[in-house]
């Protein structure tokens, strides 16, 4: 069977996502978000760098949430969240799949670590206001996407299991402005979906 190793309010949420959405049987590690779990030596040999999200099937195991994403869906998915390669959506899909980790991320990592995770002697508010700037930029196109649809490419995808939770969290972060209609309205539809809130309640 397939087992996550997760964490709550993190990138493991995700796989979660996911699996509920696909209607599939796994079984979950609950670890504390806190390097007594995360950083322990049984972690680590699972991920070197001691993070979340990290799968295991049969003898495979595999970190770094978008290809656990890409995994699943190739191995157990049966061709559903992700449109054919021929189909008109499917550059758009990649795009919106990157973008998450690739231009929403690396500016949220470095807010959430400026608000939450240095004490608050070692934060930094020239980096802490530069990376909320990065951040509400990277969210205007995504803003612009949505203009008429419900998903990022139409129908529901893996694109919004990726970006939609980094979105949804953003939000929760208090980094998504009101200006921003239509992420509000997709971050609110998202949240409504049975599949993400057993996830994020996990
Ligand atoms: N690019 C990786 C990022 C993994 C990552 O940084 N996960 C965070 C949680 S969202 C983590 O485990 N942080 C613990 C730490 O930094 O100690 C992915 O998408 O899986």
């Amino acid at each position: 069977m397939l087992k996550i190793h997760f964490a709550p309010h993190s990138r493991a949420g995700r796989i979660v996502w996911l699996l509920e959405e696909l209607g599939l049987e796994y079984a979950v590690n609950r670890m504390d978000f806190h390097p007594k779990d995360l950083k322990s030596e049984e972690h680590r040999e699972r991920h070197p760098l001691g993070r979340v999200p990290v799968l295991e099937d049969g003898d495979v195991s595999l970190f770094e949430s978008g290809a656990i994403v890409e995994y699943v869906m190739a191995r157990h998915g049966d061709g559903g969240l992700k449109p054919a390669v021929s189909a008109i959506e499917f550059p758009e899909y990649l795009q919106w799949f990157h973008y998450c980790e690739g231009m929403m991320m690396p500016p949220m990592n470095t807010v959430v670590v400026h608000t939450r995770i240095l004490p608050p002697e070692r934060r930094d508010e020239v980096v802490l206001g530069q990376a909320q700037r990065l951040l509400s930029k990277a969210v205007v196109p995504v803003n612009a996407a949505l203009e008429g649809r419900d998903y990022l490419i139409g129908n529901f995808s893996a694109a919004d299991i990726m970006l939609g939770h980094s979105l949804y969290m953003a939000n929760k972060l208090g980094q998504v402005s009101d200006e921003m209609v239509n992420v509000k309205n997709y971050v609110e539809r998202i949240a409504a979906r049975p599949a993400f809130e057993t996830a994020i309640n996990l």
